[in-house]
Formats: structure tokens, C-alpha cells, sequence
């Protein structure tokens, strides 16, 4: 059976990209995998956050992962800073890694933007980190969203030039899985733009806690364009949107993958019943499917912070599991390293 890790970080507005990009995969990858799943608090604090708003943001994280379906009890649930072994072995990382890779990271550089010499370290290396948590484990397989993928390449990167460093096969070259039918959900008021936390206006994302009002009100102002829905001749032979009509029409491209993948059909069936509907009819049917599958999430993982105690319980039986698991391979890795065990 190969192991799977993934992370998501507690820097607030947990999103709908979040949910279909990444964490409902987690879900279904539960049984055919051992799984490990992170509250990635050390990845958030690259950015600054309020210590306060972090501890409930961490719960927030947590909740998600339980309201979405994620079973405690077979997966494990934790928040990296209790696993010391990810912060250790990222320092290892950072003298395996190169400048020059970094340097290449298109994350770094859309955070950073115009104020990189003020950028924190830590978001310089934040690449590396995202390595040693899933090397940590020796995990086989990584879900994420299509925005991961790079760091994904890196994180292999960094294994097989651990490996040859060092003369081993010790490190697994990890695999994402990027699936679903929307790996990269777009902002709802600009179509060229990811849907982020960190976008400034609340009406860019579906927040997994919206109310029902609230993810209607999202979907009646989401951006359109004047023409009525397309037909089948915007997708290509595999299924997906032809790159020319995702380039004329993000918007559109961007809804009915939303709806696609909230309805749990393909791109050409959303397409087959929504040909030549105005967006208005077509942003009612969205709604309905969005409260739908949303709603109760939203409402269970606010009865899950109501009780952080409990929260909190999951998180140290998932902290003692993962450390389990950590502290052989970090071991064996100070071991092919060269450090010295007292
Ligand atoms: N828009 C998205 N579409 C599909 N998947 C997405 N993910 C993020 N945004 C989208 C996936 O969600 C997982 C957790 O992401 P993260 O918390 O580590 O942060 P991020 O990738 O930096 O995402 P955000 O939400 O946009 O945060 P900010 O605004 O802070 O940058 C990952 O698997 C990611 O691929």
C-alpha cells in the first residue's frame, strides 16, 4: 500500500479551490492508501499571522478535514509544528537544494512580487519545507491542486540529488495526483486569477463557513461574459477545454468546471445539459448545487469548533502517529548524513 501525505495550510477563508483541488480528493484516497494529513502551521507563519487567529485557524483546518470526511481514526490528522522531524529534515533540504531552483519558483515570486528583498526567508525556502514534510514519511504519492505541481517537481528534485549526494536509494521519487474536474478553480471576479485566501475581496471565493445567502449572493455577482452558454465544441479530445475558449472565456470555463465538479459528472455532461443557457438560469443551477454539497460541511465543521477540546485530541493522537512514523527515517537519515549519535 503506498503512503500518501498532503498539507493545507491555516492562513484563513479556506476556500472552494482548496476543497475540490485538494481536500476532497483526501477523502477519497482514504482505504486505498495509508494517509497523513497536515495542518501546515510552519508553511503559514511565511507570511505573517495573528497568534491568536492562528491557534483557530489551525482548528479551522482540522475541522475542514473531518467535516469533509476524513476519518481520524484511519488517517492521520496533526499540525506540522508538533512533528520536529519537518523542520529538521528542511534544514537538510536546504543544503541539499540549490539557489538556482528556488529561484525558479513562480509561488515565491507571485508572493513576493514587486517587494522581494522584504520577503521572509522561510518563503524563499518554503519549497524545501514542502520536501521534507512528504519525505518525512517517505510518502509515495502527493494530492494537490495544479498550482502545487512544481513544488512537487522540486520535492523530486531534491530526493534524487539527496540520493545521488549521499550514494543511496533511500528517498522515494514522489508522484502528485492532481485529479477531479477542477484542479484550479479561478477567482469568481477575474477568471485569469487562482482562488485564494489571501485575495483581498471576500466576493473572489466560496468560503467553506458561507451561509447559503452568502454563496448565492458570491454566484449572482460572479464575473460572466454577454454570450450564453457553449457548447460541446470548447472541449478537445480529452475532455478537457479547448486552451483557445479558456483564454476568450475564463469565466465560463471556470463556472461550469465548478459545476462539473460539485455535480460529480464530467465537463461534456455539465456542457451537454447547459448548452445555450443564459448565465443567469445557469448561475441558479450552480447555487443550488453548491448549497447543496457545501452547506453541510460549512455547518459541520462549525460544530466541530465549537468543541476545540476535542479538536485538539485529534491533533495530539495524529502528532504521537506521525512522529512515529518521522523519527526511524529521520534517524536513518542523520545516520547517511554523517551526524554523529551520542
Ligand atoms: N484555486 C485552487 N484550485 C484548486 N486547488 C487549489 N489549492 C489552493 N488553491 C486552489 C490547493 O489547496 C491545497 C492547500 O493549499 P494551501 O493552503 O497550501 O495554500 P495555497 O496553495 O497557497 O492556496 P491558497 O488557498 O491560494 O492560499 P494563499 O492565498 O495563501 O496562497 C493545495 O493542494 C493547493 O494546490
Amino acid at each position: 500500500m503506498g503512503r500518501i501525505f498532503s498539507g493545507v495550510q491555516p492562513t484563513g477563508n479556506l476556500h472552494l479551490g482548496n476543497y475540490l483541488g485538494a481536500i476532497r480528493n483526501f477523502v477519497q484516497l482514504q482505504g486505498d492508501y495509508e494517509c497523513i494529513y497536515c495542518v501546515v502551521d510552519l508553511h503559514a507563519i511565511t507570511l505573517w499571522q495573528d497568534p491568536t487567529k492562528l491557534r483557530a485557524q489551525t482548528r479551522e483546518i482540522a475541522a475542514a478535514f473531518i467535516a469533509a470526511g476524513i476519518d481520524p481514526i484511519n488517517s492521520i490528522i496533526f499540525n506540522q509544528s508538533q512533528v520536529p522531524a519537518h523542520a529538521e529534515l528542511a534544514w537538510i533540504f536546504n543544503c541539499v537544494a540549490r539557489m538556482g531552483w528556488l529561484n525558479r519558483m513562480t509561488q515565491f515570486k507571485d508572493k513576493a512580487g514587486k517587494h522581494r528583498e522584504n520577503a521572509s526567508v522561510g518563503l524563499y525556502v518554503y519549497p524545501d519545507l514542502m520536501a521534507a514534510d512528504i519525505l518525512t514519511y517517505k510518502a509515495t504519492h502527493v494530492p494537490v491542486g495544479e498550482d502545487q505541481k512544481q513544488h512537487l517537481e522540486l520535492t523530486r528534485d531534491i530526493a534524487q540529488k539527496f540520493n545521488n549526494d549521499f550514494e543511496t536509494d533511500f528517498f522515494p521519487l514522489t508522484e502528485p495526483l492532481i485529479f477531479g474536474a477542477a484542479t484550479r478553480v479561478m477567482s469568481l471576479r477575474d477568471g485569469s486569477k487562482k482562488m485564494s485566501k489571501s485575495e483581498e475581496s471576500d466576493l473572489s471565493r466560496i468560503n467553506m463557513t458561507d451561509t447559503d445567502d452568502e454563496i448565492a449572493k458570491k454566484i449572482r455577482k460572479a464575473k460572466t461574459d454577454p454570450d450564453p452558454l457553449p457548447g460541446l465544441d470548447c472541449l478537445i479530445e480529452n475532455g478537457q477545454f479547448e486552451p483557445a475558449f479558456e483564454r476568450a472565456r475564463p469565466e465560463a470555463a471556470n463556472l461550469i468546471s465548478i459545476y462539473a465538479a460539485l455535480a460529480g459528472v464530467s465537463l461534456s455532461a455539465a456542457i451537454g445539459e447547459t448548452e445555450g443557457q443564459q448565465f443567469s438560469d445557469f448561475k441558479r443551477l450552480l447555487t443550488d448545487v453548491a448549497v447543496e454539497k457545501l452547506a453541510p460541511i460549512g455547518s459541520e465543521m462549525r460544530r466541530l469548533q465549537d468543541a476545540p477540546d476535542h479538536l485538539d485530541e485529534i491533533l495530539r493522537d495524529g502528532r504521537q502517529r506521525a512522529n512515529a512514523i518521522a523519527q526511524p527515517i529521520l534517524q536513518d537519515v542523520h545516520q547517511i548524513v554523517g551526524f554523529l549519535r551520542p
